[in-house]
């Protein structure tokens, strides 16, 4: 019984193996066994299944056994573990490891009896695409499908794109490929990409055998899906071509321009030739920079995610340096959540905290002020149900999981209190000495400073070892980068815990040492430090934040300043003494930005497309001329290498301090939290590929 898996949800009823010894299969991670005339296959290699060669491998074996099987009425696929196949092994590609996923799919399809593909968990990329080369495909509810390829910079490369839009129609196929975002079963039942949802008590494996059998038994004949081109409606290339160019004008990466070509050929070209123009995309893409930072992002974002090593060290009592990591310290038991503070922050942290489930307790230190930030939290669930983000009665369900208070001590029975007040240590340090008081024992109080010592917050209280920082960005309900500051005291299973509430939150964590400004906020500092300067010496506004769109970022920092508003850090630098001549004198004039109509731009009637204000030119011209500063024309590179260098070398040093653990965490939180172009992976990993740091 060795070589049979732990039955998963979807390895389905036990009927005697047949690989293993004496089979004539070798064994690995692909079995073989029969349920009356069904050959059952089970993929089984943890942790998600991923198609690796050693998979394809076997697989190849068992279908050829299978084809020459005389008896078999009908195959089914399925995965043993949490989830059926997540794709192809990203660790591998690029690499030519024969037998191809495509030869796989395609003797899968060839195979003389229907086949049927029975998930559970997610099947995203060759998963689906698998999936795709079986006659039906049977889901488990709450399992999700997709081929997030485009997330990878690639496409799908095992004929997603063909198969897909023959099932589904080129504009589902444009929305889920081009975008990359996985269906719940239901959904994709709806569509035609599955064929049936599992019952909540069935298993999928034994609902795809019942499947096959109904088949069967109605000896009704079903073409694989490459063969169900002629099924489709004559295609509308002028409703192909207007969605595609809606995409791709949404698109922040490059990646979906190869998925709308594929699609066009599986509408205009034979299927076969389609294949093959769809896999010669698929390995040029696999061969572009653009993919290749997009995988070290994606492998960047798993290391994030994990523990300190010296944590994971000492819990084995390891410290010698590349020792195996041990057990983790567990999590804390997180239901109950508190925030103090209801403004922009606090309310939208409350609202992430109730879109995953916790009863939160809202804390104001006035009525009105509690009024505002609930008035605030009722209308962004409003306009999620308003852009179909939301249903009525989920939005309704989120808001009353959130429950306002003036009262402090409302929140004595909360296990995780996150404090979210205005951005001034001495108010901070109050508010902690209360915490200190009314918190239960081993609740967890965090604070969501953006720049202060967490230390100096942590020592008002008597359990600095429960005192975390963590770092949500605006819009906190929507912003998935969490920084988690690691304080000195700060104990290593409330780091575990801030790290398993970041996933129940669907954040992604990046913990960081407690340095002023921790990671990000730090680097932005230096990034936009040059910006004044460059004003000076002739630059626009509006041609730094050109320089910056071209190089790939959503936005330039002048526009970032003005949608935010210019006040907010011209109050910092008031408390701190800090100068900055052109806008300081902007904010004097009570240009703050869009919210005033002006700021490094004007803003006709509160809109918010931003147009030259030449003030801003005129006062740059008279602070250059006082201080002798010739104007000149500035390239965009060098805009770029005056903004970017800062913002590596800043990177740098916070490595060389030990405030971020590796560089590519620094991609991670650029990426996530700041908008630098996940194209070219992160400013560390750019910078690299530049030539301009040869280390991180
Ligand atoms: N290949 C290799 N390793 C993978 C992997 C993959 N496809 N997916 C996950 N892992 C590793 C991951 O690095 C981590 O390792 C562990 O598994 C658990 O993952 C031809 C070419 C499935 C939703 O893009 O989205 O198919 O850190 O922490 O949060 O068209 O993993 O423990 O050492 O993320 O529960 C397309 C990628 C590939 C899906 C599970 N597929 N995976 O999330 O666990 S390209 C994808 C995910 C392709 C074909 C093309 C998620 C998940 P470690 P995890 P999770």
């Amino acid at each position: 019984m060795t070589d049979q898996p732990e039955a998963g949800p979807g390895s389905g009823p036990e009927s005697g193996p047949e690989s293993g010894p004496g089979s004539g299969l070798e064994p690995g991670p692909v079995t073989w066994r029969r349920d009356g005339t069904l050959g059952i296959v089970t993929i089984n290699n943890p942790p998600v299944n991923a198609i690796g060669q050693a998979v394809r491998l076997g697989l190849m074996q068992v279908l050829e056994r299978a084809a020459a099987d005389t008896d078999l009425t009908g195959l089914v696929l399925c995965c043993a573990g949490r989830t059926f196949v997540a794709g192809a092994d990203i660790t591998e590609l690029g690499q030519r490891l024969d037998p191809t996923l495509p030869q796989v799919i395609a003797r899968l399809e060839a195979l003389p009896f229907p086949t049927v593909a029975a998930i559970h968990g997610t099947a995203l990329g060759g998963g689906l695409e698998l999936a795709l080369g079986c006659t039906f495909r049977v889901a488990a509810p709450g399992a999700r499908l997709g081929l997030p390829e485009v997330k990878l910079g690639l496409l799908p490369g095992a004929g997603g794109t063909v198969r897909a839009t023959y099932l589904i129609g080129a504009r589902a196929a444009l929305d889920l490929i081009g975008t990359g975002n996985p269906l719940p079963a239901d959904a994709a039942r709806n569509l035609g990409l599955i064929d049936a949802v599992a019952g909540a008590q069935d298993a999928p494996t034994r609902a795809a055998c019942d499947h096959l059998r109904r088949h069967n038994a109605q000896g009704a004949i079903s073409p694989p899906v490459l063969h169900r081109k002629d099924a489709m409606p004559p295609p509308d290339m002028a409703a192909f071509g207007d969605h595609a160019r809606k995409l791709l004008r949404k698109a922040r990466s490059a990646a979906p321009v190869a998925v709308v070509e594929a699609i066009r050929n599986a509408l205009v070209l034979p299927p076969v030739e389609a294949l093959a123009r769809e896999r010669a995309l698929f390995q040029a893409a696999l061969e572009s920079p653009v993919s290749a930072a997009r995988r070290h992002l994606f492998f960047a974002e798993r290391k994030a995610a994990r523990l300190p090593r010296d944590i994971r060290d000492a819990a084995r009592g390891d410290t010698h340096p590349g020792a195996l990591p041990g057990p983790r310290p567990e999590a804390r038991h997180l239901a109950r959540a508190g925030v103090v503070g209801a403004g922009l922050m606090g309310s939208g942290i409350a609202m992430a905290l109730a879109d995953a489930g916790f009863d939160v307790t809202l804390r104001e230190v006035s009525q009105e002020a509690l009024q505002k930030g609930l008035a605030r939290i009722a209308r962004s669930y409003d306009k999620d149900v308003a852009r179909g983000r939301l249903s009525a009665p989920q939005a309704r369900t989120r808001r009353l999981r959130i429950v306002g208070t003036t009262d402090l001590a409302a929140l004595s029975e909360c296990d995780l209190i996150i404090e979210a007040a205005f951005e001034d240590l001495a108010v901070k340090q109050d508010i902690f000495r209360d915490l200190d008081r009314i918190a239960r024992p081993g609740a967890i109080l965090a604070t969501n400073t953006s720049y202060l010592d967490l230390d100096a917050i942590a020592a008002v209280t008597a359990r600095p070892a429960d005192v975390v920082g963590l770092h949500f960005f605006s819009p906190a309900q929507r912003m998935t980068l969490l920084e988690v500051v690691r304080g000195a005291r700060t104990a290593p299973d409330v780091l575990a815990s801030a790290l398993a509430l970041a996933r129940r939150m669907g954040k992604q964590p990046v913990i960081v040492g407690a340095a002023r400004g921790f990671v990000g906020n730090r680097m932005l500092a230096a990034r936009n430090a040059p910006l004044a300067r460059l004003l000076l010496e002739g630059a626009t506004p509006a041609a730094v934040d050109a320089a910056f769109r071209d190089f790939g970022w959503p936005m330039g920092p002048f526009e970032m300043q003005d949608m935010a508003g210019l006040d907010i850090s011209w109050r910092n630098r008031k408390a701190t003494g800090q100068a900055e001549p052109l806008a300081d004198a902007l904010c004097e004039a009570g240009h703050f930005g869009q919210k005033t109509g002006r700021g490094w731009y004007r803003y006709e009637d509160g809109a918010r497309t931003p147009l030259p204000d030449p003030h801003v030119t005129r006062l740059s011209r008279t602070l250059a001329a006082r201080r002798g500063v010739a104007p000149r024309a500035l390239e965009a590179a060098e805009i770029i290498a005056r903004t970017h260098g800062p913002l590596v070398d800043e990177g740098r040093a916070i490595l060389r301090e030990g405030i971020a653990a590796r560089a590519s965490d620094i991609d991670v939180i650029w990426t996530h939290g700041y908008g630098f172009p996940g194209d070219l992976g992160g400013p560390m990993y750019w910078a690299r590929t530049q030539g301009l740091i040869d280390d991180g």
